[in-house]
């Protein structure tokens, strides 16, 4: 099978080759993309040695598939255009995630959706893939009402600046700053840019990006999204108000059994998820669950996820294998 990915040279792009690598994806050419500065550099993929090529070149190649990691405004013009030609474009931008035409897809949960007619398929937010797989199997059984989460944020989910200025202020060296502070020996209650609400995009993507995955407009999430310095992946404090009785045995049965979750969750032998060893893993990892004491049907848990892997890289290529299961 002939794969694009856009954005190739990027952290989530490299990230994608070494998933397609892994989970030995059924790759016939690879067509690596990226910006004019590199074009013409060489990306080695199974040991073949692939030359980086522009958008108008990968395109009139005619892929099966693209995955995109190069930002909204590239993803605007040029998922169209390759759409056109009849490639299947998985896109982990967020310009066609909210889009009524497209479909938000996290696999466990709603790949089957997904119709031959689906073009251009968007990936979800890093911080609600992971957040929505440890409520969809909850919602399927008890009914969420209302989700209150704060998430603590890898670094590496703004990209190579900010974890080049972490390093510059280990070292006590001036540089380029990826955010309005310094992030070394700080936490920053600032993801992405702030909107008339005084929320900020980020923390509004996991409201409407939930509610769009879960099919449920009803339940009602108001989210709170933190930087730290830290590299493995995202961390979610959340709790969860549900409509019926819940047993907390039921419910780690229930996230146990699901597709993509790992339970870390023994407080008897400090056993709970951490960001340090979700790292370099495609999992959701859930514990710290327990009942809320001060709501007679809500719980509260922390989830952890390599927002490199699942939270982008991994999960589109998990929507890749499951559009060639479904064609096959
Ligand atoms: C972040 N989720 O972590 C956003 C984009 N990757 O900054």
């Amino acid at each position: 099978m002939k794969v694009a990915v856009v954005g190739a040279t990027g952290m989530v792009g490299q990230v994608m080759l070494k998933v397609l690598a892994e989970r030995n994806f059924p790759i016939t050419e690879l067509i690596p993309v990226a910006s004019e500065k590199s074009v013409g550099k060489k990306i080695e993929f199974n040991g073949v040695k692939y030359e980086v090529v522009n958008l108008d070149t990968a395109v009139k190649r005619k892929p099966e598939i693209a995955l995109f990691s190069a930002g909204g405004n590239t993803s605007l013009e040029w998922a169209p255009k390759f759409a056109e030609a009849g490639t299947t474009v998985i896109d982990n931008s967020s310009a066609w995630r909210m889009d009524p035409s497209k479909k938000l897809v996290v696999p466990e949960i709603n790949a089957d959706s997904l119709t031959e007619e689906d073009k251009i398929i968007a990936n979800p937010n890093c911080s609600t893939i992971q957040l929505v797989m440890a409520l969809k199997p909850l919602h399927d059984k008890f009914g969420i009402k209302r989700v209150v989460v704060s998430t603590y944020q890898s670094i590496t989910g703004t990209g190579v600046k900010a974890v080049q200025q972490l390093e510059n202020e280990y070292k006590g060296e001036k540089g380029e700053m990826a955010y309005p502070y310094p992030i070394h020996k700080n936490a920053i209650p600032h993801c992405d840019v702030f909107l008339e609400n005084d929320y900020t995009k980020e923390e509004m993507k996991l409201t409407h990006e939930t509610k769009k995955i879960l099919n449920d407009d009803s339940v009602l999430v108001s989210a709170t999204a933190v930087r730290i310095p830290v590299v493995g992946g995202h961390s979610e404090s959340v709790n969860i108000e549900f409509e019926k009785d819940f047993e907390i045995d039921e419910v780690k049965k229930i996230l146990n059994d699901f597709p993509g979750i790992t339970l870390q969750d023994n407080p008897d032998v400090n056993t709970y998820p951490m960001p340090i060893y979700a790292e370099g893993k495609n999992d959701v990892f859930v514990g710290r669950i327990r009942k809320d004491h001060s709501h007679p049907r809500a719980l509260n848990m922390w989830i952890v996820a390599d927002n490199l892997r699942k939270g982008a890289a991994t999960n589109a290529v998990q929507i890749a294998e499951h559009l060639i299961k479904v064609n096959d």
